[in-house]
């Protein structure tokens, strides 16, 4: 159905409510159309940035036009959700320590979907999309008013920082749009472009992915670059760093408030013992102890790539037994990164 709903304002405020009652931090909403920055995208793939993420430059058409991934759409609620940017940094992603994003938030939208067919007595064409399709999320999420792009990529809310995951709604429903964001509030700090460690932003608000630690730990799914190796530290998944030094950050972020995005305990202790943990573990203990994670994404094989790589940074002498056991991994991926990492622990304990 696409006729408007007599009393939209009052469905549009009702519609929020249930967003927040479900647990939703942000919520918005906006009409579909043309999308501003389909050019941004479409150059920044032709640039390269996007290196293996091969699945990002299919489906252009759907990301230029709002309006075609679900036919007869012309709203979009979208909704931000908070994973907890007052955690201490460690040595995973803040995003990535609970259970799987994209299963919580996907749930919560189909149970508004829901809600808002039986508010409206009628079938709405809809679907929920977090990370799961051709589309703009940040652009969208802008448009709706929940923040501003930037200067490290991410949106930023002047009410929570940018800890927040960010899901979509797309119906066939006439809303009345939220105003977009309009000002920039980075102004003439430059903390995020000067804090990241790989040098990944090419200018502000635009990312080379290929240099991102986010991507190497996470989507790149060969040999880490050993140019980039030194570079990732400590980082067993993911990186926080570029949003770790935002002032909106360090004022305004949130503790955690979902159950389910609380840290699992096989990521307790420092870099070097959740690396040891990975690195030692086998096919069964990987799925059991990451079911429902979103960390089984990079699979056995890169989580323990990169535990190796992170021994090599942060490890001492007593983690060359680990390393060693690594070097006859099944994956020959592994065992590359694990002699990598035994050399570096050799040259930085001469006579050991
Ligand atoms: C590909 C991808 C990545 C890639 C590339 C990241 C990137 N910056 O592009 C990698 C693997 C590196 C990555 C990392 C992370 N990601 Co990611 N990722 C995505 C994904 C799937 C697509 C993003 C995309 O389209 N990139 C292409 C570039 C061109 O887009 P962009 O940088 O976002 O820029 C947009 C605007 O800023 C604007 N724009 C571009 N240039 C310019 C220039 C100017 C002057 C202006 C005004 C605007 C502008 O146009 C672009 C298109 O809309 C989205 C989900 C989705 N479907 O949207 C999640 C998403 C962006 N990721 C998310 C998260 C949480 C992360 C990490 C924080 C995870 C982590 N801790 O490791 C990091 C953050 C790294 C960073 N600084 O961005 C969240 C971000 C939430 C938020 N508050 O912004 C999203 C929205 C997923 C979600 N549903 O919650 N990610
Ligand atoms: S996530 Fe880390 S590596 Fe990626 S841009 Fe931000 S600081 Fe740099
Ligand atoms: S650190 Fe500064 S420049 Fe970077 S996103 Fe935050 S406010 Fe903007």
């Amino acid at each position: 159905m696409s006729a408007a709903i007599a009393e939209t304002s009052s469905l549009e405020n009702l519609l929020k409510a249930q967003a927040y009652g479900l647990g939703f931090d942000l919520v918005g909403i906006t009409s579909l159309g043309p999308m501003e920055t389909a050019d941004a995208f479409d150059s920044w793939v032709e640039s390269g940035y996007a290196g293996e993420m091969d699945y990002l430059p299919r489906g252009s058409a759907k990301r230029r036009d709002s309006r075609l991934p679900v036919p007869g759409a012309t709203s979009a609620i979208v909704v931000g959700l908070n994973y907890g940017g007052r955690e201490p940094t460690g040595a995973v992603a803040r995003y990535a320590r609970g259970d799987d994003y994209h299963e919580v938030m996907t749930a919560r939208l189909d149970d508004l979907h829901r809600w808002l067919e039986s508010e409206a007595c009628s079938r709405i064409r809809g679907k929920a999309y977090v990370d799961t399709g051709p589309i703009l999320e940040r652009d969208l999420a802008r448009r709706a008013g929940l923040g501003w792009f930037g200067k490290n990529t991410n949106l930023i809310s002047p009410r929570i920082g940018s800890f927040f995951f960010i899901g979509v709604l797309l119906v066939d429903l006439d809303l009345a749009p939220d105003a977009p964001f309009e000002t920039d509030r980075c102004g003439t700090c430059t903390r995020c472009l000067d804090a990241c460690p790989t040098d990944a932003f090419v200018e502000p608000r635009v990312l080379d992915a290929t240099k991102c630690i986010s991507y190497l730990t996470i989507e790149a799914k060969g040999a880490i670059p050993p140019k980039q190796r030194e570079k990732i530290g400590g980082l067993v998944y993911g990186c926080d760093i570029c949003q770790d030094v935002c002032p909106w950050n360090v004022r305004f972020s949130r503790d955690i408030r979902e159950e389910s995005f609380l840290p699992r305990d096989i990521l307790d202790g420092d870099a070097r013992a959740v690396a040891r943990r990975i690195l030692s573990m086998d096919d069964d203990t990987f799925r059991r102890e990451f079911k429902g994670s979103p960390m089984k994404r990079a699979k056995r094989r890169g989580l323990a790539r990169n535990a190796a790589t992170v021994l090599g940074n942060v490890g001492a002498v007593d983690d060359v037994a680990t390393l060693v056991a690594a070097l006859d991994d099944p994956e020959p991926l592994v065992a590359e990164h694990a002699e990598w990492a035994l050399e570096r622990i050799r040259h930085n304990n001469p006579g050991r």
